[in-house]
């Protein structure tokens, strides 16, 4: 049956609710959603074909359903880029529309907040608790929508950073088991299961760390010992980033506990191994509620959403947090499996996590909330369209402003930085086609190139002073404008008009 005519029936089915026996035929599905605290989706071996991590749960999930090669958060206004990136999730709503944003502007000139003070009535658990559903959480503690999180029939709480089982991963997929053991009627559900991890500090498993070769470093005086087991560094690793990301003393580039301020190879190879050994903790732990959903008879009629709150750098292009616009923090892994998606299947999408709330929606036959501003993809995943958007926009806010910004139609993305208070005022443009891992002319220096192994002289570089492409540049410079705009972005860079 296709998605088309399950969610007719789905449809059909709530309408008739009185007649017994259509609506136990037609079961409405389940929803597993998954989310992981910070991971590239270049840890993947879906997305990144050179990674050393085994996450077979995860491969198994991309195979028997679909992939996304387009899949963005929208940005962050803040430091933390979990807590907008999570309210986008819950609430539909896009980056400036969120509760307490949309003005720089304080007193009496500040314009009146764009998100609806009813917005917590319309997000996720709300909505699918009027429909019928029974809901449940469990995720880390803080950054995220607190008043969106209490919707949830039932929530088990807190942040699991650690190496052992009650410490680590394992809690949150015990949280779900349990649940799944106490649930009593034949409602069907929504879990949110959220991982603290790979998030830092990433504290992985014994046995874990010993097969990527790495150690908890703690001891800022000296280097984590160097093991050929560890993860090569990334293809678009630096040794530093050309100009300053335009955030002081920020926690994530200066702080992580075993990095601070290094981007040595020892360094960046021992935290790689160390964020592989809590990611494959993760497939391991998904594993186990999957096997169980088999064993209750529900795996085949739930949907099942992989997918990370933003991506994250750790030495890629000098940077070690989640404040930038490159692809690997961007971007985030998004793979979906359930009832009609076909197997093995991938799509470029264009998603952002904020169209996830309207996709449930349309996958469940329900309504989505007023306040959405999301597109659902049920659309790519019943095959009928590869993409459900041209153009993306992406923000970096949280440090000096007005911040970076980001557009991509097609193959292009223009990067624009104007932070540290006009001293860094920077323009890139790249062909993500010609140049993916969007090189710059720092990538070529000799001995980055020995390093990565990479072919000097090989890739296309940042296009943006290159007057064969300024046409293309001014193109972009405007389409960013009129994304600013559309989005109610209250900044405008150096070299854009004020309004
Ligand atoms: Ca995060």
């Amino acid at each position: 049956m296709s998605l088309a005519d399950r969610r007719f029936l789905v449809i059909a089915s709530c309408l008739m609710l009185s007649v017994a026996s259509f609506a136990e035929e037609v079961k409405r599905p389940n929803f597993l959603f998954v989310l992981v605290d910070d991971q590239s989706p270049f840890d993947l071996k879906v997305y990144n074909s050179r990674s050393k991590l085994d996450s077979p749960v995860i491969d198994q999930l991309a195979a028997e359903g679909m992939v996304f090669d387009g899949a963005y958060h929208m940005g962050s206004w803040a430091g933390a880029v979990c807590t907008p990136s999570r309210h986008m999730i819950m609430s539909g709503r896009t980056v400036w529309h969120l509760p307490r944003r949309g003005s720089r502007k304080r007193g009496a000139d500040a314009k009146p907040s764009f998100a609806p003070a009813d917005l917590p009535e319309n997000t996720m658990a709300a909505v699918f608790n009027r429909a019928g559903y029974d809901t449940m959480r469990t995720c880390k503690n803080g950054n995220s929508y607190a008043a969106a999180n209490a919707k949830f029939q039932v929530s088990r709480t807190a942040t699991k950073r650690g190496g052992t089982r009650e410490t680590g991963s394992a809690w949150h997929a015990d949280q779900v088991l349990d649940y799944l053991n106490d649930r009593q009627g034949d409602d069907p559900f929504l879990i949110y299961l959220g991982f603290s991890h790979p998030h830092d500090t990433r504290d992985g498993t014994e046995d874990l760390l010993a097969k990527y070769g790495a150690v908890n470093h703690k001891d800022r005086k000296t280097l984590p010992p160097e093991n050929a087991r560890q993860p090569e560094l990334p293809v678009n690793y630096l040794p530093a980033h050309p100009f300053h990301h335009g955030h002081p003393g920020l926690r994530d580039e200066v702080s992580v506990s075993g990095v601070w301020e290094r981007r040595d190879p020892q360094t960046i190879r021992n935290e790689l191994g160390r964020e592989f050994a809590c990611d494959e903790n993760i497939d391991r732990q998904i594993g186990r509620v999957l096997k169980r959903l088999d064993s209750l008879g529900e795996l085949d009629n739930t949907y099942v959403i992989y997918t990370a709150d933003h991506g994250m750098a750790i030495g890629r292009h000098g940077l070690q947090g989640k404040q930038n616009l490159y692809q690997h923090t961007w971007r985030v892994p998004l793979i979906v499996k359930g009832p009609g998606i076909s197997s093995g299947s991938r799509a470029t999408g264009n998603v952002y996590l904020l169209d996830v709330l309207s996709t449930l929606c349309d996958l469940a036959g329900i309504e989505p909330p007023v306040t959405n501003e999301g597109h659902s993809f049920e659309p790519v995943l019943e095959g009928e369209r590869d993409a459900i958007r041209e153009v993306l926009y992406g923000v970096y806010c949280g440090g000096t402003k007005p911040g970076i910004r980001c557009v991509k139609k097609g193959d292009w993305k223009l990067i624009k930085y104007d932070v540290m208070d006009g001293a860094v005022q920077k323009t890139q443009l790249f062909n993500l086609r010609e140049n993916p891992h969007e090189f710059l002319s720092q990538h070529h220096a000799p001995v980055v190139n020995s390093l990565t192994g990479s072919v000097p002289g090989s890739h296309q570089l940042n296009l943006a002073d290159d007057p064969k492409y300024s046409a293309k540049r001014k193109e972009m410079e405007a389409l960013l404008l009129s994304e600013q705009r559309r989005l109610d972005d209250p900044y405008r860079l150096w070299d854009q008009p004020q309004n």
